[in-house]
């Protein structure tokens, strides 16, 4: 067991919460009522999504306060908006401490979202190898100076692009050109799937896509592949067929800057542009970020107004909290065991004949294809719910149940890592989630076939999964000392 979360005075925690609820109910008891309900429920349940975690109090406190009304287009010592003196502090804070944590040469901490970093991203990309050169082709310095013909011709190019990334269903992201993703839209897209046979990424194929295909933008990352990327030899792949290599580490951020994905697995060297999000397994306030090679550096310092909203400053101040709390000795021991415990789980979910996709994991997530138990992944997840587990169905490799129902279940232990757990109790979560899929069976259908939504379990399995899950949260409690009553 790791004492991973981290540290706050409980006594303090309490008065600070009980007094901004108080605030808050006199005017919308409701709002307060929820915010309280929402504590208990997530004390109350296995949380095993494997994007989700619990900030510190610290970070949480951060966000309530007056620079949420501070308006700071722009970037730091160069606004659209006066007196934003310290919005500037907060943010080249959080910039600074990103630059340590992840050794990049260049952070831009306004990305509201994972979303938004990609956008970012790929605006910095299209801004560099396409407007630039457009425009210092035409000789004039800002898009407003062009012909009306040059204009129709940039945008065309701009239009013209292509993305290779990794398919969806061996575990990339709607945003890596996916079409229900403004991505999907702005390029051409292609992607690299996984082995059929072992699951895992097969480098002679994305090279020999790379090669067909001659992306503007090669993209790694994910969010359902539980295995390690082999960064470097994608910066090899990009690099031979002259793409621009782009990482989205938003799931596994916590495991760079936690030293657990070093050299070949650390993206942060080897991609010009690095996104994330900062509220996964890197346990800091919803948001996101753009790490940057030198060259695009002044691109993605564009976002806002190019493709976001205006900064979110007490966002911002709150990565900067989570950043300085990554950059403590005692993170590094939390991201290894975010990692320990994935294996334990994933031995002991295969142990007691779970099928893993690719076998098992290397980082902080294991995907179980749950059509052995003969279900999809919507009656698994809502199995696993009703017994006080929180999962979320996601879909396997070829997927023969398609994204909606799917055949899978994604777990990640970010979250009940910082609540203490470790093998042990990641181990009986294993036996408490076989035990809920052993004893969950479809719904037979009128016409003789199975439902792909309903079940039924065996009497009196849920209140028991609950009682034990009970059982191993009491013993680790989150945010303990922190009483609201
Ligand atoms: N929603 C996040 C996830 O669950 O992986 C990524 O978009």
């Amino acid at each position: 067991m790791t004492d991973a979360t981290a540290p706050f005075d409980a006594a303090t925690a309490t008065a600070a919460y009980r007094s901004a609820l108080q605030v808050i109910g006199a005017v919308e008891p409701r709002v307060a009522d929820a915010i309280g309900a929402e504590l208990a429920d997530q004390r109350a349940s296995l949380k095993l999504i494997a994007s989700e975690n619990y900030a510190s109090p610290a970070v949480l406190l951060t966000m309530g306060n007056w620079f949420s009304d501070k308006y700071a287009e722009g970037t730091v010592g160069h606004r659209f908006y006066a007196g934003c003196q310290n919005v500037d502090t907060v943010e080249a804070l959080a910039a600074e401490h990103a630059r340590e944590l992840f050794g990049a040469p260049h952070a831009y901490v306004q990305p509201h979202s994972g979303i938004d970093a990609n956008l970012v991203a790929f605006w910095a990309v299209l801004a560099t190898r396409v407007e630039a050169p457009a425009l210092e082709k035409a000789g004039v310095r800002h898009v407003n100076e062009l012909t009306d013909d040059d204009w129709r011709d940039l945008r065309h190019a701009l239009g013209d692009q292509r993305m290779l990334g990794m398919s969806l269903d061996a575990g990339g992201h709607l945003t890596h050109g996916f079409r229900p993703n403004i991505s999907g839209k702005m390029f051409e897209q292609s992607s690299y799937g996984t082995d059929p046979g072992t699951g895992l990424l097969d480098y002679d194929a994305v090279r020999e896509r790379a090669r067909e295909f001659r992306p503007l933008i090669l993209m790694a990352g994910y969010s359902a592949y539980p295995r390690r990327v082999d960064f470097a030899k994608m910066r090899e792949i990009a690099d031979e067929v002259g793409a621009t290599f782009v990482v989205d580490m938003a799931h596994f951020a916590g495991l760079v800057a936690g030293k657990v994905l070093t050299g070949d697995f650390d993206p942060v060297p080897h991609a010009h542009v690095t996104t994330t999000t900062t509220h996964k397994s890197l346990r800091g306030p919803r948001g996101g970020m753009v790490l940057a090679q030198p060259e695009y550096a002044d691109a993605v310092d564009r976002g806002c107004p190019m493709v976001l909203g205006g900064p979110l400053p007490h966002v911002m101040a709150a990565k900067a909290v989570s950043f300085a709390e990554a950059r403590r000795p005692e993170f590094a021991g939390y991201a290894q065991a975010v990692a320990d415990n994935a294996q334990s789980l994933a031995e002991g979910l295969a142990r007691r004949g779970a099928t893993l996709v690719t076998g098992g994991t290397d980082n902080h997530l294991v995907l179980v294809d749950v059509t052995s138990f003969g279900l999809t992944g919507r009656q698994a997840e809502s199995a696993l719910l009703d017994a006080g587990i929180v999962t979320n169905r996601n879909a396997v490799p070829a997927d023969p149940n398609g994204a909606w129902y799917t055949s899978g279940v994604r777990l990640g232990t970010p979250a009940l890592t910082t609540r203490g757990f470790g093998a042990a109790e990641f181990d009986r979560t294993a036996e408490l989630i076989v035990d809920v899929l052993a004893g969950t069976t479809p719904t037979a259908t009128r016409d003789g076939g199975v439902s792909k939504a309903k079940y039924t379990t065996t009497d009196g399995l849920a209140d028991r999964t609950r009682a034990a899950a009970a059982e191993l949260l009491d013993a680790h409690p989150l945010y303990p000392g922190l009483d609201l009553d």
